[in-house]
C-alpha cells in the first residue's frame, strides 16, 4: 500500500509507477473496438501517478482515454490489484477479461485476482473524466480543474496465502480518558479447501487481541471487535502521538495506523482532548502546473512545511478526499484536517436527482471508511456551496448528515454554506460552517458585523470560517489603494478578516482560500479567472510567496516579511 509507513511485511508489493502506454478516444470507439483486448498503436506514453492536462497536447482533454502497462508476476495464490484513485470513471481489463469497473475520482479500489498465471500480464485502463450537469460529482459547474487520469498510485501484491486480509478499518474512540478501538477486517480464504486460522492484532507490536476465523473454500468473512486501549498516549496538535496496528492471519498481515484523541463540542466550542480548538487553516486544492492533482509525496512535505511556516494548524481539503499520504504527513505533523466530497456549487435541480444523491452518499461512505482512522481529520463535511436554502438542498443534507454519523459518530458533520442569512440546513449539523468574501465578492458588512449576525442566527453552534480571501497576481503591484488584483489588495483583504478572526474568542476557527493558485476552468468564469488560474493563493502556483503570505506569517507568528 502506498503510505508513509511499511503496510505489510509479507506481501510482495510491486508500484506501477512510470510509464503506461497512452491513446485518447475522443469518439468514444474503444470498446466497441476491443481496445482492452486489441490496444491501438499507442501515440505515447503517460507518467502515473499522472494526469494528461498537464502534457502539452492534451491540456484541455476531456473524456475518454485508455492507459496500458504490462507487469510480471512470480508464482503466487493470488494477486491484489489496488488504486488509489483514478479521475473519475475507471474500467479495468487484466489480458483482456474485465476486471470491473469504479466510479469516483478520489477515492480508492482494489481488485483480487486469484491464481493468476506466473508470467507478463496486460493490464487497460479506460478512464472517462467527462463531466456533465446530471450524473457526475463533482459536476461541469466548477471552478477547479477537471483533471482526468490515474492522479494516485497504482500497485500489485503478490500474496502466498492461504489467507488474504482484504480490508482492516480502525475507528478509534475516546471517551473521558478510555480509548477504545473498532476494528472492522475482511478476510478472504484463497484456496478450494476449509480453511482455520488464528488471527493476531497487535498494537505497536504487543499482541492486544486474538481468535479463530473458519472459512469454508474461497470464502470471504467478515470480523468486527472491539479493544480497549489502557492509557493511551493522546494525540494532539503539540504532540501527535500515533499507533501501529498489524493484523496477521493466515500467512499474511495488514498494518494500518491510528492515534487517539477526544473531540467534543461544548455549546460553541469545539474541544480537542478538553480544550477549544482554535481551528487556524487553509484551504488547499492538490495542484500543480506540472503535476495537476498528482503531487508527488516530496512537494506533498514540501506545501505542508510552508503551511507550518505560515503558523498555521490546520487544512480543509477542498473539495475532496485527498490522497492518504497527505493524511499520513498530517497524523505525523499534528495538522488538523477537514475532509469533503466534491459536492460543490450543486443546484436544486441537480440535487433533486437520484444518481446525485446516491453518488454523494456512496463517496461519503467510502470516504469515511477509507479515513475514520486518521486522527487529523477532526470533522467531515458533506457538501459545499450547494443549494442549501431549498428543500432539495434540506433533503440531501438531512442524507448525508445521517450517513456521516451513522459511518462515524465520534467526529462532527458539517457542510460549507455561501448563503448564510436564507439557509434552510444549520439546524441540521453539529457546526456551522460558511465561506464569505467580504471585500472581495461583496462589500456591505465588515467582519465583525458579519459574525454578529451569524451568532444571532445560528444561536449556540460552534461557527467556523471555512473560505474568505481575495485574489492577487503574483507580481502584480500597485501603489493606490484597493486595486484589484494587486498583491496589495489581497494582503490588505486578508489582514482585515484576519483581525477580526483573531479577536473573536467563540469563533472556532477560520480556513484561508486558499494555499496556492489553482488552475481552473475555461468556461463562463474565465473573465472572473485571469490566466484562467483562481489567484486567491497565498503563494502562486509554483509556491512562490505572495505579500499575503508574509502578512498572515506575521499576523499569526509574529515574524517579519522576508
Ligand atoms: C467558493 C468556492 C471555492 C472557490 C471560491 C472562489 O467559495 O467554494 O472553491 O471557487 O469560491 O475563489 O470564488
Amino acid at each position: 500500500m502506498h503510505r508513509t509507513f511499511r503496510t505489510s511485511t509479507l506481501r510482495r508489493q510491486m508500484y506501477l509507477d512510470g510509464f503506461w502506454d497512452f491513446v485518447v478516444d475522443p469518439e468514444d470507439v474503444g470498446v466497441s473496438a476491443r481496445w482492452y483486448s486489441q490496444y491501438p498503436q499507442p501515440v505515447r506514453s503517460l507518467w502515473v501517478p499522472g494526469v494528461w492536462n498537464t502534457a502539452r497536447e492534451f491540456l484541455n482533454y476531456e473524456g475518454a482515454a485508455w492507459l496500458r502497462r504490462r507487469f510480471t508476476l512470480r508464482p503466487c495464490a493470488a494477486a491484489a490489484l489496488h488504486f488509489a484513485a483514478v479521475t473519475h470513471q475507471a474500467n479495468v481489463w487484466l489480458d483482456g477479461e474485465p476486471l470491473g469497473e469504479h466510479y469516483g475520482g478520489f477515492l480508492p479500489f482494489s481488485f483480487l485476482i486469484p491464481r493468476p498465471e506466473p508470467g507478463e500480464h496486460e493490464l487497460v485502463v479506460r478512464v472517462d473524466n467527462t463531466h456533465d450537469l446530471s450524473t457526475t460529482i463533482p459536476s461541469a459547474r466548477l471552478d477547479w480543474f477537471r483533471y482526468g487520469g490515474i492522479p494516485r498510485p497504482v500497485w500489485v501484491e503478490e500474496l502466498d496465502g492461504p489467507g488474504y486480509i482484504a480490508r482492516l478499518h480502525l475507528k478509534p474512540a475516546l471517551c473521558e480518558g478510555e480509548a477504545s478501538l473498532r476494528v472492522e477486517v475482511e478476510l478472504v480464504n484463497l484456496t478450494d479447501r476449509p480453511l482455520q486460522e488464528e488471527w493476531t492484532l497487535y498494537l505497536d507490536d504487543q499482541p492486544c487481541r486474538s481468535g479463530v476465523a473458519r472459512l469454508d473454500p474461497e470464502d470471504i468473512q467478515d470480523l468486527a471487535f472491539t479493544v480497549a486501549v489502557p492509557q493511551p498516549r493522546l494525540w494532539s496538535l503539540a504532540d501527535p502521538q500515533l499507533y501501529t496496528m498489524r493484523l496477521a492471519w493466515a500467512g499474511d498481515d495488514l498494518i494500518e495506523r491510528t492515534g487517539f484523541r477526544e473531540l467534543s463540542i461544548a455549546g460553541r466550542q469545539v474541544l480537542l482532548n478538553g480544550q477549544p480548538l482554535s481551528i487556524r487553516g487553509v484551504n488547499r486544492h492538490e495542484d500543480h502546473p506540472d503535476w495537476g492533482f498528482a503531487l508527488p509525496e516530496h512537494l506533498m512535505l514540501r506545501d505542508l512545511e510552508l503551511v507550518h511556516d505560515l503558523g498555521l494548524n490546520a487544512v480543509r481539503g477542498a473539495h475532496y478526499p485527498n490522497d492518504q499520504r497527505l493524511l499520513d504527513l498530517c497524523d505525523e505533523r499534528g495538522l488538523l484536517f477537514l475532509e469533503e466530497i466534491p459536492l460543490w456549487g450543486f443546484d436544486r435541480e441537480q440535487l433533486a436527482l437520484d444518481i446525485i444523491g446516491n453518488r454523494a452518499s456512496a463517496m461519503l461512505w467510502a470516504m469515511i471508511q477509507r479515513d475514520a482512522h486518521h486522527p487529523c481529520i477532526w470533522a467531515w463535511s458533506v457538501l459545499n456551496e450547494c443549494a442549501t436554502d431549498t428543500p432539495e438542498g434540506r433533503a440531501i443534507v438531512e442524507q448525508l448528515v445521517e450517513t456521516a454519523h451513522e459511518a462515524d459518530d465520534t467526529r462532527p458533520v458539517t457542510f460549507a454554506s455561501n448563503r448564510p442569512w436564507n439557509d434552510l440546513c444549520f439546524d441540521l449539523v453539529d457546526l456551522v460552517s460558511v465561506n464569505a468574501y467580504y471585500g472581495w465578492y461583496t462589500h456591505d458588512l465588515t467582519w465583525p458585523e458579519f459574525l454578529q449576525r451569524m451568532r444571532a442566527k445560528i444561536g449556540e453552534k460552534p461557527l467556523l470560517v471555512t473560505e474568505f480571501g481575495a485574489g492577487g497576481i503574483y507580481g502584480c503591484h500597485a501603489l493606490e489603494e484597493g486595486v484589484i488584483w494587486s498583491e496589495e489588495y489581497q494582503r490588505q483583504v486578508l489582514e482585515r478578516a484576519l483581525a477580526a478572526f483573531l479577536a473573536d474568542e467563540d469563533l472556532v476557527g477560520f480556513y484561508i482560500w486558499q494555499f496556492c493558485d489553482t488552475r481552473t476552468d475555461t468556461g463562463p468564469r474565465a473573465l472572473a479567472r485571469p490566466r484562467n488560474y483562481n489567484n486567491k493563493g497565498l503563494v502562486d502556483e509554483y509556491r512562490r510567496p505572495k505579500l499575503a503570505y508574509y502578512a498572515v506569517r506575521e499576523l499569526l507568528r509574529g515574524r517579519p516579511s522576508a
